[in-house]
């Protein structure tokens, strides 16, 4: 049987997702919205056989250890049930990330593995099935199933906790990425939030304003209103991260170039050029920008960063099966 190879993109949250109501099942305390990115994508294959002894995992070529394998066992057995499929897997994925960005994502991740895993076992699930299998495997990767903005709506329970595209970002809009370092994390999300729910007495109020940003970024979006939409994300960002700190361990992921790069950031806005940033569980600042802007806006990090640490990205597109 030849398998087919499924692309999914990362995406960056613009209404972030920090925080869960139900751990085992991924259910988000609150909605979020992304932007899916070109630049940042993972391809995935999976192939059932019956002649191996366990499911065999390859990332980038390199054979995966077992805490790596169990992940992803424990992921396919959600689309194994269902098709009555019994065999062992051999799962092999790709990532594609700009040399030393370091943004290999789960989001990508998971929701190319869903992709894959659908057509090996031939379930011909729904894009919005996809997405509710990918949120099982990361609460980002729900979002990866679609291209342009697209909302994870929080849902009343795991059937209904699914995203949903919003618009296809097809007017002027890009991101540049800022690799501050491209080092694992010390925390992940995972842990950090769920410390952040159990600790943070920011967390009620995280909730409460998300909800009011995630409906006028969405009405920014419907009127192509960058500006509005800039605000609101670069607002909503810097709250989730207020939020972190206020947990007990305090929760900080920025480092002295994160904050060089959000001062140019409010400089260049100064100058007239509109620009606003966001970061997620990690040092690395994304500019949300104009696309026919971001070789200007580049050029003036290049002031501060090395070229191969900015990064441009366009909206990118949907979970798609590759042709042979
Ligand atoms: O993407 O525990 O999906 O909305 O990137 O696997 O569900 O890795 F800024 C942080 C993503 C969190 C915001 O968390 O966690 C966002 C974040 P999981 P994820």
């Amino acid at each position: 049987m030849t398998e087919k190879k499924v692309r999914a993109h990362t995406n960056i949250a613009l209404i972030k997702y920090w925080g869960k109501r139900d751990e085992k099942l991924i259910l988000p305390a609150s909605s979020s919205l992304s932007l899916t990115l070109d630049a940042f994508y993972t391809d995935t294959s999976v192939a059932f056989d019956s002649s191996i002894q366990q499911d065999t995992f390859y990332l980038n070529g390199v054979l995966q250890n077992d805490v790596a394998t169990k992940k992803v066992s424990h992921f396919l057995d959600l689309f194994r049930k269902p098709a009555g499929i019994h065999s062992p897997a051999l799962i092999k994925s790709t990532n594609f990330v700009p040399t030393a960005a370091g943004l290999a994502s789960s989001a990508s991740g998971m929701a190319a593995l869903a992709g894959a895993a659908n057509e090996a076992c031939n379930l011909q699930l729904t894009k919005r099935e996809l997405s509710l299998f990918a949120r099982k495997g990361s609460g980002s990767a729900t979002r990866s199933i679609y291209g342009g903005f697209v909302e994870w709506q929080m849902g009343t329970s795991s059937t209904d906790s699914y995203a949903v595209p919003i618009d296809d970002a097809d007017w002027d809009i890009g991101m540049l990425v800022v690799v501050v370092n491209s080092r694992q994390k010390e925390i992940s999300s995972r842990e950090g939030m769920k410390n952040t729910v159990k600790t943070s007495p920011f967390y009620s109020g995280w909730l409460e304003s998300t909800a009011k940003d995630l409906i006028e970024i969405k009405d920014a979006i419907y009127s192509h209103d960058f500006q509005k939409m800039g605000e609101i994300t670069e607002s909503n960002g810097m709250k989730m991260h207020g939020t972190m700190l206020g947990a007990n361990p305090p929760l900080s992921y920025w480092e002295p170039d994160s904050v060089v790069a959000m001062q140019l950031v409010r400089q260049l806005r100064q100058e007239g050029l509109p620009c606003y940033f966001t970061m997620d569980a990690g040092p690395n600042v994304k500019v949300l920008c104009r696309l026919t802007d971001s070789d200007k806006i580049k050029k003036r990090f290049e002031t501060h960063f090395d070229s191969d640490q900015l990064i441009i990205a366009k909206p990118g597109e949907g979970l798609k099966v590759l042709s042979e």
